[in-house]
């Protein structure tokens, strides 16, 4: 490939043309390349190889039905302490009231996901799918991280099989990718010392895909881990995707580091957050959908991030959500985005948008309006 400026990108140029898979020492020459176009037109030729000039983007609403937690994450600005003034717990009226709202704004998902808060029972979970469900059926609801189904069933003390298989009789059609942090020790104790460990959550995400679920993985990077371990992180993901398959998308996350206990800490440069969008697209060959979140990208740089191996821009996020409220990188009104918004981004970037349902199917050719 006669792009590329460095001998080790050839090499491992070669084994993608090829179809080999990509080995850790791989990963970690890709990240410490210099030669960002080479490492972007990598990525861009598989993503294009699997996807054309398709780019996804779907409708939906983040919605956090409490903040209250009690795990303390050092990269957190969200959660509360019970009797801290801004501590939450919805109901289920309000949440009927928040879900009609998404539903009227044509969301055809609500992304479910909050802080682990002991003072609620397991029927306010379940009682809360099932609401939603038999008052919106139409509305996909993708709830619930690994973390807060290992918080299930070590907090009312049941078995995983059964916590999941309740949920899923409640109205679960998929879960989110939050909580996988970054899965090397001791970082993930340094950062998240209270949350299950990264075997619990790969488990449980095997788990939801043995009762038939999808679910998505995330890895938060920028903060205090290493290249190795981003590496790492990628290739556990990989490895648990060729044993139990129900992944169906990865979301690289920037750490946002204000209002965080490493407030101090920069965040990911421009530079950095292609270049993990990139090795995420050539490292999980397994992964067919690889999303660039603008809430915590930004807008400008999700758009170029279409050119470095993302196929998928989330979404038409609305007002409400644990991001878009406390970790956004835009700023003010520029954290909603609309339909004819996203489209326009998506079609500079010389992309054809189309809206999808969360699990990847087509809703309509998207056009401007
Ligand atoms: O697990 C927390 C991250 C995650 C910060 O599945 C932060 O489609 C940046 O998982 N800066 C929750 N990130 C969000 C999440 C997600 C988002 C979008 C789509 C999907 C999906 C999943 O947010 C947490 C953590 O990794 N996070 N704090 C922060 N300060």
């Amino acid at each position: 490939m006669t792009f590329l400026t460095e001998s080790s990108l050839k090499e491992i140029a070669d084994k993608v043309a090829g179809g080999e898979r990509l080995s850790f020492d791989d990963g970690v020459a890709l990240f410490n390349s210099n030669d960002l176009n080479g490492l972007g037109k990598l990525a861009d030729t598989v993503r294009r190889r699997q996807h054309g000039r398709t780019a996804y983007f779907n409708v939906n609403r983040h919605f956090n039905p409490t903040n209250v937690c009690y795990v303390d994450c050092k990269f957190c600005g969200f959660f509360r302490t019970p009797r801290q003034p801004d501590a939450y717990t919805h109901n289920i009226d309000d949440s009927l009231r928040i879900a009609g709202q998404a539903v009227s704004e044509g969301a055809t998902e609500l992304h479910i996901t909050g802080g682990l808060n002991t003072k609620l029972p397991f029927s306010y979970f379940t009682d809360l799918l099932s609401s939603l469900k038999q008052q919106y059926p139409q509305l996909h609801l993708k709830a619930f991280t690994m973390v807060e189904l290992d918080h299930f069933t070590h907090f009312y003390k049941m078995r995983d099989e059964d916590v999941i298989q309740q949920l899923i009789d409640a109205g679960l059609d998929s879960c989110p990718g939050g909580g996988a942090e970054i899965f090397r020790e001791p970082t993930r104790s340094m950062i998240c010392a209270h949350k299950c460990d990264a075997q619990r959550w790969l488990d449980l995400a095997g788990k939801v895909h043995a009762a038939g679920l999808k679910t998505n993985a995330t890895m938060l990077y920028g903060h205090i881990e290493s290249i190795e371990d981003r590496v790492d992180h990628l290739i556990r993901l990989r490895e648990q995707q060729d044993k139990s398959g129900g992944f169906q998308c990865f979301i690289p996350l920037a750490f946002y580091p204000p209002e965080t206990q490493m407030a101090h800490l920069p965040g990911p440069s421009g530079v950095d957050s292609l270049k993990t969008m990139a090795v995420s697209r050539l490292l999980l060959d397994n992964f067919a959908h690889i999303k660039a979140y603008w809430v915590m990208l930004g807008k400008r740089l999700a758009q170029v991030a279409l050119h470095f191996g993302a196929n998928d821009v989330d979404g038409t996020i609305t007002e409400g959500g644990e991001l878009t409220e406390s970790y956004s990188v835009e700023t003010n009104n520029e954290v909603r985005m609309t339909k004819q918004e996203l489209i326009g981004l998506i079609e500079e970037a010389g992309f054809e948008a189309v809206e999808r349902d969360t699990v990847y199917n087509r809703v309509e050719k998207a056009t401007i309006a």
